[in-house]
């Protein structure tokens, strides 16, 4: 097997027991990695640890295991904020990046977003950066307008600048882009819309697991992002935000400890980020994410970011050569995140996928929950192939083989 010499990936996919695992008699080779990342057995075992020696609710109880449940959420909590250059206590754990943006949605949009404000996205959104802005738009009278894109797949500063004159509410882009790959320039477009007088909400579900990122210097108002896609657990992430927007914002969800007191006709709250975080918590998600967060910061983001930087560049060389072969964003790999979404001839992306199946790869097939970039590219569907820190220069071969099989049965 070929390394990389940024990370030793030998050593790296013996942490995760499911790379053992055989799909159709062949050896996985997963590739789906922006749908949903592997976990290391040390995720593994800090979830099981937790339900086997210290489960308990926390910020509730006295007693020894109630406290130690709470040392090790509110641990997480402090790493997480740490990996990306944030205080703890603008760090509110969510399910992931999609109740971030509705968190948002309904805690500050509500409260702030006036009939007749505009509120702008991108063409090239995951739908849970577009949808609660849609919903939002309605409720308040608000109109919702895009950002477009170049043809190479950035966003197109021109479009951006245009509609910053209209002075919007809000500005929600990506960070990274789940499809094109794309990397955006977060801080440039904070300053921008902060002049415009925009509050700004970054989605950054693809840009935290693959790249260093330090929110000290982004300058966005609010920045989502998912456990899972970090090598933790499913139904964790957070939301971070500046602190004076979340004291003023108003909650989010009602229930137990987000409040401070509660009267018949009225309540208080509980500091940020409890104010948030009402009802018993993913308390096994959340130290989990510490654990993936731990790996991941001993492996180094910078190596990381190289590793995918190295596959990338391997991937082009591979496949571009492929007759029929289609990518799409930016063709500069050091202006992309370690994907690849393409088409192949006229092989209909699940077909693709189905192949790469019965050959142990895994990729996604379809829209990637990016349907106003799919009509921007003019295609309904694409094939995806994403990268992490277990992949190696033999998975791309291997997909590769899978789809000149493809190209074989199709006769392209
Ligand atoms: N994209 C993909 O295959 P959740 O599901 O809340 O953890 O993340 C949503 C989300 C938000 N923004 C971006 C840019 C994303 O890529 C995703 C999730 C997966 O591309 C599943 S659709």
């Amino acid at each position: 097997m070929l390394k990389s010499e940024t990370i030793d990936v030998e050593a790296v996919r013996r942490d995760f027991p499911i790379l053992k695992r055989k799909v159709h008699g062949k050896r996985l080779v997963y590739l789906d990695n922006a749908a949903t990342t592997q976990k290391p057995q040390s995720v593994i075992d800090a979830l099981v640890d937790y339900y086997s020696r210290y489960n308990s609710n926390v910020h509730r109880s006295v007693h020894t295991l109630g406290e130690e449940a709470t040392e090790a959420y509110e641990d997480s909590r402090r790493k997480v904020a740490k990996f990306v250059g944030a205080q703890a206590k603008e760090t509110v754990f969510v399910r992931g990046t999609t109740e971030a943006t509705n968190l948002v949605r309904f805690a500050w949009g509500e409260k702030y977003v006036k009939k007749g404000d505009l509120i702008v996205a991108t063409l090239m959104e995951h739908h849970s950066n577009i949808v609660p802005w849609q919903l939002l738009a309605k409720s308040r009278g608000a109109v919702l307008k895009y950002v477009g894109l170049t043809p190479d797949g950035e966003l197109d500063m021109g479009s951006l600048e245009g509609l910053l004159r209209e002075s919007p509410r809000l500005v929600a882009f990506a960070h990274c882009s789940n499809v094109l790959g794309t990397i955006n320039d977060v801080a440039t477009i904070c300053t921008k819309a902060r002049s415009a007088g925009a509050t700004t909400i970054v989605d950054g579900a693809q840009s935290v697991p693959h790249l260093p990122v330090d929110l000290a210097s982004l300058g966005a108002d609010f920045y989502a992002f998912s456990g899972h896609k970090m090598l933790g657990p499913t139904g964790i992430g957070v939301l971070i935000g500046k602190k004076r927007l979340l004291e003023e914002m108003d909650p989010f969800e009602g229930g137990g400890e987000m409040i401070r007191e509660v009267f018949e006709d009225h309540s208080t709250w509980n500091d940020v980020p409890h104010k948030f975080e009402a009802g018993t918590v993913n308390v096994a998600g959340a130290i989990g994410f510490g654990a993936a967060v731990d790996y991941l910061s001993r492996l180094g983001m910078d190596k990381v970011r190289e590793h995918e930087v190295r596959l990338l560049d391997y991937a082009y060389d591979a496949l571009s050569s492929l007759k029929g072969f289609h990518a799409y964003g930016p063709e500069d790999t050091k202006k992309r995140s370690g994907l690849i979404a393409f088409n192949y001839a006229d092989v209909h992306p699940h077909d693709l996928a189905t192949i790469l199946d019965e050959e142990g790869v895994a990729i996604r097939s379809g829209h990637h929950c990016a349907q106003l970039l799919m009509r921007c590219l003019d295609v309904s569907a694409t094939n995806r192939a994403s990268f992490y820190v277990y992949n190696s220069y033999d998975d791309v071969d291997a997909l590769r083989h899978g789809i000149e099989k493809a190209g074989a049965i199709f006769k392209v």
